[in-house]
């Protein structure tokens, strides 16, 4: 394995050999996240986008590598039926960073959010990770101090993920200044507006626009050669002809949030109960403009990778 390794890392992984060939000869590779598909979306629309996902990267000539951890391996790369584990199985625990070495050594299966998929792609020397939304502050932090493990590792780790911001179930303003503080640039595509997942526009602004993956990639290598450590945020709002307004959406998240302050949900339960929440209230047309994003980014993130092994 071309991996770089340290201790005895590498008992844990198991690379699909389509992505481990790729990533021995140079070729661009993306990372995808599992959590959306196990805890993100229903079924079957899960193991639809998941696949679709995966198309329309390859369509680029680009190879996708969606990340999960089954039965306490860590997969780089899925097949199908492995997909389809993820996206109907009813016991795939979420993982962030704090969950993987307990899932790994229990030989348990996890669902890796954004922060362990970065953790994942960035030991395998993948660069570019297409997902929805990322974790953030949420409403509320200075009390419940729930701030997602996302960022912290978005300040850490080297990859670039392409996004459609986050959902404004977060407080996006305090998610925008925590990232500020942790040095992580947010990079507008063809966008100078911090993009709310379901909707194109935040009122917030973005740090830098860049217009295509050409300048995408320019400023992901100069991260690199710079070696400043850490990551970066790729926002992609979702197509114009799929985007729900603001006022909407705003209505729905209070009723989501005050939801879960009422039942009292905490902790890691919080983001998949609003997801789910959401869901219900707008009768399933967020998932609708929710795929449409997903597969977006990684059109966006597909012609990143490629861009960046030139
Ligand atoms: N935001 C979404 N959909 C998701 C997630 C976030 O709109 O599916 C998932 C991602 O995997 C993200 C995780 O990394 O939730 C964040 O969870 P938490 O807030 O518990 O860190
Ligand atoms: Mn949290």
């Amino acid at each position: 394995m071309s991996v770089k390794a340290s201790g005895d890392r590498e008992r844990f992984f198991d690379f699909k050999d389509e992505v481990k060939e790729a990533l021995e000869e140079g070729k661009p590779v993306v990372a995808l996240e599992s959590t959306l598909i196990s805890h993100g979306f229903p079924y079957p629309e899960n193991l639809e986008v998941a696949e679709e996902m995966e198309e329309i990267i390859r369509g680029y000539g680009v190879v996708p590598a969606t990340i999960a951890v089954i039965k306490g391996k860590i997969k780089v790369g899925l097949t199908r039926g492995e997909l389809e584990f993820m996206a109907t199985s009813k016991d795939i625990l979420k993982a962030s960073r704090r969950d993987l070495a307990v899932i790994a050594a229990k030989g348990l299966n996890g669902a890796t959010t954004v922060a362990a998929t970065m953790m994942v792609a960035e030991r395998a020397g993948i660069k570019v990770f297409a997902t929805g939304g990322i974790g953030g502050v949420h409403r509320g932090a200075e009390k419940t101090f729930d701030i997602s493990a996302d960022l912290q590792e978005l300040a850490r780790t080297p990859v670039a993920v392409v996004c459609s911001g986050a959902k404004a179930i977060l407080d996006l303003s305090l998610t925008l200044e925590y990232l500020e503080t942790m040095g992580v640039p947010i990079i507008g595509f063809r966008t100078d507006e911090f993009p709310a997942f379901y909707c194109r526009e935040s009122g917030l602004k973005v740090d830098y626009v860049v217009n295509d993956e050409v300048e995408a990639a320019k400023i992901i290598r100069a991260m690199q050669d710079l070696e400043l450590g850490g990551g970066m945020i790729i926002a992609n709002p979702v197509p114009e002809e799929y985007a729900l307004s603001m006022e909407y959406m705003n209505e729905i998240i209070e009723k989501a949030v005050r939801a879960a302050e009422k039942e009292g949900v905490k902790g890691k339960k919080l983001t998949p109960y609003l997801l789910n929440k959401i869901k219900e209230l707008t009768g399933g047309k967020s998932l609708k403009t929710n795929i449409e994003l997903v597969k977006d980014n990684a059109r966006v993130a597909a012609k990143i990778a490629r861009e960046l092994i030139k």
